[in-house]
Order: C-alpha cells, then structure tokens, then sequence
C-alpha cells in the first residue's frame, strides 16, 4: 500500500493514489483518508478466532447446512472481494436514484468520482448474478462515513446474500402456480420497470410467488437468528424501504432492554434480475451486519474492540469451537507485562506428558486476578543431553492499576519456586 500525495487528510489538490498496486486519479470526490485506506486488508472477518470471523462462520456452516443440493452446498460464498467498487456497482446496478442521500459525499469515502469503498456488500449483487450464480453469499468490510463511539465505527462488516428460485424449484408441489403474471413476459426485461407501485408486491409477480418467498426468507433468516441466540430470542418485523428490494423488511432483536435493527431484506426488484440475467426466477436478498451480532452475542460493550490486537482481548474468542458460548470479560485498559518461564523437566517426564492445565492452575493459583493469559511458548529437547525444556508465556495484567515491574517480579519468582517445588523442575 503507497500514496505519492502527501496529505493528512483528504488530498486538496490532483494526486495519484495508489492501492494495492493499482492506480486511482484523484478528483473533487476524493475523500478516502490515509487512516481510512489503512484499514484495508485487515479482514477481520477472516481471522481465524476473531469475533467477527467466529460468526461469520455459524452464518456459512447455517447456510451450508440447511440447503443442499444432491449433497452439495447450494450457496457459494465470496469473502474475498475488493472493497473498491465502481459507482455502478454500489449505486447504479442497484437502481439506487441519483439524489438518494446515501450517494452523497459526507456519506461515503470515494477515491474518486468513479470509484469508492463499498458501503454495502449488496455492491456485489449484479456482477455475481451476472456470472450465473443464483444463491450466494457476499462477506466482507464495508465503509460509511460515521461517527465513532461504542456501536459506530467507519469500518464494518456485512453479510449479504441472494437466494433465487425458478418456477419449479418454488412451486414443487403446486406446478400450476406462476411467479409472474401474465402480462409480464420474462423475454422482455423492459416490462419490468416501475415494479414497485403496488406496497405488497412487484407488479410483474403473483402474490403467490411474493408471499411464499417471503415466507422463505423470514423463515430461514428466523432460524439463523435463533440458531445464534437460541430460540427463546426476542424478535420483530418492521416494514422497510430499500431502493433494490420490494416489499422490504428489517429484523430487530431485543437485546439489553432495547431493539436493535440486525438486517435488512426484501424480494430483490425484478429490473435487476432480468438485466443481469436470470429473467425466469425470483429471489429474495438480506444483508446483516456482523458486527450488532457478535457484540450482542459476546456481550463486546465497545465496537472499537473489534479492531484490538490485544491478546487479552483476542483469546477470549480463540476456542476450537465457534460455536461455544462465550461471554467477554471486559479488559483492562491498564498495560501488559509479559515474562517467559523455562524450566527442565526431570527425567521421568516428557515435554509432551507434562499437563498444561496443572502448571496453568499453579500460575492461577499464585498470580490470582492479575494474570490475564498463559500460553505454551516453546517445546525444546537439549540434541545432547536429551534433556526436555518448556517454555510459557505469562501475560499479567492488573483490572484496576498498572503493575509495576518488582510486583510483577515478584510473583514471577514465586511461580518459579512453586513449578520448583512441586515438579522437580530446574528453571534455566
Ligand atoms: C444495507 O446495507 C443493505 N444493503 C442491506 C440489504 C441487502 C437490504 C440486501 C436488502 C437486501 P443497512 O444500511 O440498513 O442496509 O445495513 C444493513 C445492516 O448492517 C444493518 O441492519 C446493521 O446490522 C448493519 N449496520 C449498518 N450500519 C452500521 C453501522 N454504522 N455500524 C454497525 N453495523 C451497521
Ligand atoms: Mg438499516
């Protein structure tokens, strides 16, 4: 990642920025940041054992698991787009009008007047549907101009999805229903447009078509919902508006006393279908924000943390398991000490029978609260004596006060004599 412009904000004269080895003229738009294109290329989403990546994870294994098709998985799942998308691709494909607030500058952060980091994973919709794909999911970072606080941050991640269905796939067991009226003959897309006059329905769909894919689509993204919170969760529909779907919806849950909007859905217009390709089916489109669901889920009072490399942090979520039910505990704001301890083992025991647990329960037993994380470091077998050597890492942190360096010291000596004590060890 270079920039030739040499600015701490947004660039006020004509530059050449350069992103992941391409190039991108600056104009009047221009407004992406430094700070802001540094976030590029993290993928949280695809870090294995980060919040985001654990959710992101139930999401596909819910989605893989409920449909099959002869054995395979009927969704196709791409996390790994560019997030600098066209204008076209955000806004024009979508059918998104030209003065819709969410185009405008303060809103987004453009590269320049053509090209912006996308604001929605839906930016992904025409081009997949383009290439033939009919179900889908599309995860990744997504950019919007906002606030910072507790539940806003400039960077967050989406997943959207596209589930479409030809005649007979929907109506299996009812061959003489229709998706589309009479009057609309697929053949012809320009007999699409204006869909959007009648509040429950496109006007090229049956109401049959509309109501069973809605049911659909409130049905399967209910039972992701519960299959992340359980079924005992709170929930509600409430009637939306986007500029792609018709009818539209948005999912709340409650959570700490208060609703909270988790996606958004809705029966994608016809116009895009047919333009991008398959004018014989109907689909329903979701886009959810993982972030709301893994602070809701984890319990994370602050988006912010999100983007921690703190190890105290990280390892909460690092269980083999992305499906453990795992609460955070909050962590300290005060600094980390970390100390290494190696030791000699004797001669009855290996460096792979030695228990873990019972040196992390001495180390617990002696440090208490302040230790906020011990990890294996090192297995070493000397080549001529054959003796067995371990190394840990001790990660100490107090809740409420820094440690200072002779306390943590102490404690550190303290754990030497007791692993001394109580395994014949020798502490190089
Ligand atoms: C969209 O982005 C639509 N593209 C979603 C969609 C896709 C609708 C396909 C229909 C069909 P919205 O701006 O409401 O909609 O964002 C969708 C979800 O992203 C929200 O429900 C929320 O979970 C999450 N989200 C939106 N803004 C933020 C934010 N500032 N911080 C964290 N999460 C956010
Ligand atoms: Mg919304």
């Amino acid at each position: 990642l270079s920039n030739r412009c040499k600015y701490s904000t947004a660039p006020k004269s004509i530059c050449t920025l350069h992103i992941n080895d391409k190039e991108y003229q600056s104009d009047n738009f221009t407004n992406a940041t430094p700070k802001i294109i540094s976030y590029l290329g993290r993928n949280l989403h695809l870090q294995k054992g980060h919040p985001l990546s654990n959710v992101r994870q139930r999401i596909v294994d819910y989605f893989y698991k409920s449909f099959t098709h002869r054995g395979n998985p009927t969704f196709s799942v791409y996390d790994n787009l560019s997030p600098i998308v066209s204008v076209k691709q955000n806004f024009d494909d979508l059918l998104i009008p030209l003065d819709h607030p969410s185009r405008a500058k303060s809103d987004c952060y453009y590269l320049n007047k053509e090209t912006l980091f996308r604001a929605h994973m839906t930016a992904h919709q025409s081009e997949l549907l383009h290439a033939g794909l009919d179900n889908f999911l599309m995860i990744g970072d997504v950019y919007r101009r906002d606030e910072i606080d507790s539940t806003h941050f400039p960077v967050f991640h989406q997943v959207d999805a596209v589930r479409s269905q030809r005649k007979e796939e929907l109506f299996v067991d009812h061959p003489d229903l229709q998706i589309f009226e009479p009057i609309f003959d697929p053949q012809y897309p320009e007999a699409f447009t204006n869909s959007t006059t009648d509040a429950h329905k496109q006007s090229c769909h049956t109401l049959e078509a509309t109501k069973l894919m809605e049911n659909q689509l409130k049905t399967h993204l209910l039972g992701l919902v519960q299959t992340l919170f359980g079924n005992d969760i709170r929930y509600r529909w409430v009637e939306a508006y986007f500029p792609f779907t018709h009818p539209s919806w948005e999912l709340e849950i409650y959570y700490e006393n208060q609703w909270m909007e988790v996606l958004g859905c809705g029966i994608v217009r016809n116009e895009i279908l047919a333009r991008a390709g398959p004018n014989n089916s109907i689909a329903y489109a979701f886009g959810l924000g993982l972030e709301r669901l893994a602070m809701a889920l984890y319990k994370i009072p602050d988006i912010r943390l999100m983007w921690s490399n703190d190890s105290g942090f990280l390892n909460q979520f690092n269980n083999k398991d992305v499906n453990a039910k795992i609460t955070y505990k909050p962590v300290s704001i005060y600094p980390q000490c970390v100390n290494d301890i190696s030791f000699w083992l004797p001669n009855n025991i290996t460096v792979d029978t030695f228990i873990n647990n019972d040196f992390y329960d001495l180390v617990r037993d002696i440090g208490g609260d302040i230790i906020e994380q011990v990890k294996l470091k090192d297995k070493f077998i000397h080549p001529k004596t054959k003796k067995h050597s371990l190394c840990y890492t001790i990660v100490y942190r107090h809740l409420e006060r820094t440690l200072t360096k002779a306390e943590v010291n102490a404690i550190h000596k303290e754990i030497e004599k007791a692993i001394t004590d109580s395994y014949d060890v020798v502490i190089r």
